[in-house]
């Protein structure tokens, strides 16, 4: 996919990798890499994987992947309409029920999903039945993202190399994949008033279309989803952004929910 860099080429890649996992931990925000440089989708991809070994190098763990821009609310409202993927570690599960601290983001917003667990290792093309056949479980599931741009504004290729814009999620209870998942009501709420409303069939017209995605998408790049992995399909509407002291939940239709809290000031 990528050609071969030569050494300064990955040495570039490792500094832009660098300035963005220290963006991600000093929670303070950058300049976008494609305002000083000229980046192809392949460097984005690759930069993201420097910066998730940077968070290995810390200790962190891989917990599986998530999809970006699988619905038409988050594509508008981004303005970015081509899918992207992204890395999740352990240090990114927000427990349900917990509470984050504002501290240790920029200008975070929440959004509603859907999130599986994969059970068989899946790459490259696959046939729906195969991806419901790899499927363990699905969960209601929120996801904390926040931009290490300033502005949160970004191209596609900036937040790719940002992995896209992943931080935190929170993952509700197991439900077996049997149950059909072609159009749950899916509510968002904080402090106990809706604030984002849609249906699980704006994630890519059915939540399935996203494992298939993913392990087309992966592939490209080299990667599987291994059993255990988590899959966040994508959000099914805009995100909202946070502030101290609300309380957020999602509830999905036959499936449940999750929440946390956002500390006070
Ligand atoms: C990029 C991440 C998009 C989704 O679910 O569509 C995403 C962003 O909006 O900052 O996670
Ligand atoms: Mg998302």
């Amino acid at each position: 996919m990528s050609h071969n860099h030569n050494k300064h080429e990955k040495m570039m890649l490792d500094q832009y990798a660098a300035v963005l996992d220290d963006a991600a931990k000093d929670a303070q925000s950058v300049t976008q890499l494609t305002e000083q440089a000229p980046i192809s989708l392949a460097d984005a991809y690759d930069i993201q994987k420097r910066s998730i070994a940077c968070r290995y190098h810390r200790g962190e763990r891989r917990t599986g992947f998530k999809l970006g821009f699988t619905s038409k609310a988050k594509q508008e409202q981004m303005g970015v309409s081509d899918l992207i993927w992204g890395r999740l570690t352990d240090a990114m599960i927000i427990d349900d029920g917990g509470a984050i601290d504002l501290a240790h983001y920029v200008h975070p917003r929440v959004e509603p999903e859907i999130a599986f667990v994969i059970g068989k290792p899946l790459s490259g093309e696959i046939t729906a039945e195969q991806a419901l056949d790899a499927i363990e479980a699905v969960m209601p599931a929120l996801e904390v993202i926040d931009s290490r741009y300033r502005n949160f504004k970004f191209s596609h290729i900036d937040v790719v190399a940002d992995n896209c814009s992943s931080t935190g999620y929170v993952l509700g209870p197991r439900r077996e994949k049997t149950r059909d998942l072609s159009d749950l009501k899916m509510v968002m709420t904080v402090d106990g008033v809706p604030v984002a409303e849609g249906s699980s069939s704006a994630i890519l017209d059915h939540p399935l279309n996203s494992v298939i995605e993913a392990a087309r998408c992966l592939a490209e790049y080299g990667e599987t989803l291994q059993p255990g992995d988590i899959l966040l399909a994508g959000a099914a509407t805009a995100a909202v952004a946070l502030a101290p002291g609300q309380s957020v939940a999602v509830e999905v239709a036959g499936l449940g929910g999750c929440g946390f809290t956002v500390k006070e000031d």
